[in-house]
């Protein structure tokens, strides 16, 4: 099946990439970055901003499926609010729009948690108001109505999950939940780090495996099946300072201090301390394999690897 991804240079992009290539589908990848060194497939110069230059990119590709993954983060969006609303409000209306023009059968969407304020139960389930504070959840929110009301009344398969933070092999990029990638890449380049939150934050995270096969189960699951079109996925929430002592267990001599940043941990109390993703479990399956000392074990000689190999994991 030939599928089109938007934002494919982002820490989701190359993992997702090789899930879909390992499945045998072709694909088209976009980005406004050059591509990558890895992995070697199809890639397009692509600003979802540009309402024509998305039409133009999906029209002469025909994809069959699209997974929108371009989107400005919670810590970076709330720098610059104009860029957030432009990449994530406008480029999801213009994905949305040429998908549906161009007959494209399914779009999937990626949420996050960003969508939820605070004062929700713990954990959160699916169904609560969302009183986003940061402009990439007010905007991720409005994605996901967008993508139920296109799935209702356009046609559009639209499907999506709320993720948790991701963490994996590669640099996010401006996000609030980096402070736990980034003890695991310091941990092992340099043996230290200094984390931007308190040592008893608490948010749901979940290793990039489990993410990325919850996004490509949801996307085969059958249509009967599903009650909605946006699902919480859950993987594990430990607090900041049971994270350093995970990596410390794997990275013997490990040092890790704390200087909460104003903005970012401000970001982090809004958001649930756990998910329910009952409804995920119920109506296609869903269930996560890592816990967080398993992520440990398998993250820390990738990320090893990758800094042998000259990779340049630095923030
Ligand atoms: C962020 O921190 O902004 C992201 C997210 C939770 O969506 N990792």
């Amino acid at each position: 099946m030939k599928i089109l991804m938007t934002g494919a240079g982002g820490q989701i992009g190359s993992d997702l990439i090789t899930a879909l290539v390992a499945q045998g589908h072709s694909i088209v990848a976009t980005d406004l970055k050059p591509r990558p060194s890895t992995p070697e497939v199809a890639w397009r110069g692509l600003d979802v901003v540009d309402g024509a230059a998305v039409d133009r990119i999906i029209a002469e590709e025909a994809p069959e499926v699209v997974y929108h993954l371009a989107a400005i983060l919670s810590a970076t969006g709330e720098k610059n609010p104009a860029l957030a609303y432009a990449v994530n409000q406008t480029g999801t209306w213009n994905v949305l729009e040429a998908c549906r023009t161009r007959g494209v059968r399914q779009l999937m969407f990626c949420s996050s948690i960003a969508v939820y304020g605070p004062g929700l139960p713990d954990p959160t389930p699916d169904d609560v108001g969302l009183r986003p504070t940061t402009m990439y959840g007010v905007t991720k929110a409005a994605g996901e109505m967008l993508c139920e009301y296109y799935r209702a009344k356009r046609g559009l398969d639209c499907r999506g999950v709320r993720f948790p933070g991701l963490i994996s092999a590669s640099l996010p990029g401006g996000g609030s939940t980096d402070y736990a990638l980034f003890m695991y890449v310091d941990g092992v380049r340099v043996g230290s780090y200094q984390a931007f939150a308190r040592p008893d934050t608490r948010v749901p995270l979940m290793y990039m495996p489990d993410g990325v096969r919850g996004l490509l189960e949801l996307a085969a699951a059958p249509a009967d099946k599903l009650t909605r079109a946006i699902y919480n996925i859950a993987g594990f929430s430990p607090r900041a300072d049971e994270i350093a002592a995970s990596v410390g267990r794997a990275v013997p001599g490990v040092t890790i201090t704390y200087q909460p940043d104003p903005l970012r941990q401000g970001i982090l109390d809004s958001w649930p301390r756990a998910l329910d993703d009952t409804c995920a479990r119920a109506d296609w399956g869903w269930a996560p394999r890592y816990t967080l000392d398993q992520m440990t074990v398998d993250l820390v000689p990738k990320i090893r690897e990758l800094l042998s190999g000259g990779a340049k994991l630095t923030h």
